[in-house]
């Protein structure tokens, strides 16, 4: 087992999870945790300081993402390359166009979904946010952020509240604001990571500024730094001065969420609770008769339901099936042209 520094890792969010792995691990390896990844080297984290890292062929083929816990190893001219990974307790991908999977972030607790009470707010771009969190198991907490200038905030919380299922918290923040730290404190305990989702302008980094702020000035181990107030191009992990540890993401333009159909519609919490009434087992809750989720749950929340399932079922198919599909119904087309004539 290795020899490591538990104080200062907590730092940088390690938990008792975590320690449990380690004891494979070889001598003279250090435990850093992934902050930023660049094209040629990654920045990591030892609990006291950052510094970069170059990673191994052993690593080549991992699905490397910023929250991750990796191995190190110090060679001469103060080199340092990553050896192994520990599996992540949490992990956040999403499935690209080409159907394959992108890791975003490993090891969170939390994820903060950050909506802009402007143009961006949009309850269905939420619940897709929600089930793609839902189902990596980490926490979700809706934060509607520009508070502050927002002319109809108490309607934004209302219809959330009525078409959400009430164990989501929801909180109205004006980022800018040291208030949002005393808000956000429940989740900001030593120890917790936590990731923040949302578009680009919706103030994910005037958050992370405003969480790490005390850190900034009274020099902690990490420098809060001036990154946040430009237009964030890589995911990046900052510590709070709570104690936290907060990953910032640039917006994503696409986002499929990487689950099968049976975690999606178990994201679903309230929809899934309420199907266990429906007349029929295999209810779909369109105009069956004896539907218990029908006219309980916001109408635009229960279409946005089916349209995140098919897309699931749309991802799962593999390559062959996708074939299948095609060449069905060309036979189908030929029948029917067949039969014209
Ligand atoms: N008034 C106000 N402005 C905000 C708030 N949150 C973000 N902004 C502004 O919105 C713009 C985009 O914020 P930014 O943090 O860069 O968004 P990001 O793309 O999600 O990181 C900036 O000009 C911020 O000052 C808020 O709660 N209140
Ligand atoms: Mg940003
Ligand atoms: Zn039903």
């Amino acid at each position: 087992m290795i020899d490591f520094d538990f104080a200062a890792l907590r730092r940088i969010g390690l938990n008792n999870t975590l320690i449990n792995q380690l004891h494979h691990a070889p001598e003279g390896a250090q435990l850093v945790r992934i902050t930023e990844i660049q094209r040629e080297w990654l920045t990591v984290h030892d609990g006291k300081a950052e510094f970069r890292a170059r990673v191994l062929p052993a690593l080549h083929n991992a699905d490397l993402a910023v929250g991750d816990w990796v191995l190190s190893t110090t060679l001469a001219h103060d080199e340092h390359w990553l050896s192994a990974l520990l599996p992540p307790t949490t992990h956040i991908a999403r499935r690209g166009n080409d159907g394959r999977h992108h890791s975003l972030v490993s090891n969170v607790d939390t994820a903060l979904l950050v909506m802009g009470q402007d143009n961006d707010f949009n309850p269905r771009r939420l619940e897709r946010y929600l089930a793609i969190v839902k189902t990596a198991s980490v926490e979700p907490v809706v934060v509607l952020s520009k508070a502050d200038i927002a002319q109809d905030a108490q309607q934004h919380m209302e219809l959330l509240r009525q078409r959400l299922p009430a164990s989501i918290p929801l909180l109205a923040i004006n980022t800018l604001s040291g208030d949002a730290v005393t808000q956000l404190s429940p989740w900001l305990g030593a120890g917790q990571t936590l990731v923040l989702l949302g578009s680009s302008g919706a103030g994910k980094s005037t958050l992370t500024n405003t969480l790490t702020r005390a850190n900034q000035q009274t020099g902690g181990v990490r420098h809060g730094d001036s990154r946040g107030r430009h237009t964030t191009t890589a995911r990046s992990l900052h510590l709070c001065a709570s104690g936290a540890c907060i990953i910032d993401t640039p917006g994503l333009r696409s986002w499929q969420p990487d689950a099968d159909e049976t975690s999606i519609a178990a994201s679903f919490e309230d929809i899934d609770a309420l199907a266990a009434q429906c007349q029929f087992r295999d209810c779909r809750h369109a105009s069956e008769p004896g539907c218990a989720v029908r006219g309980a749950v916001d109408g635009d929340r229960l279409r946005n339901y089916h349209k995140l399932l098919r897309e699931a079922r749309r991802g799962e198919q593999t390559a062959l099936e996708r074939i299948a599909e095609v060449a069905k119904w060309k036979v189908m087309q030929r029948a029917a042209r067949d039969k014209r004539r």
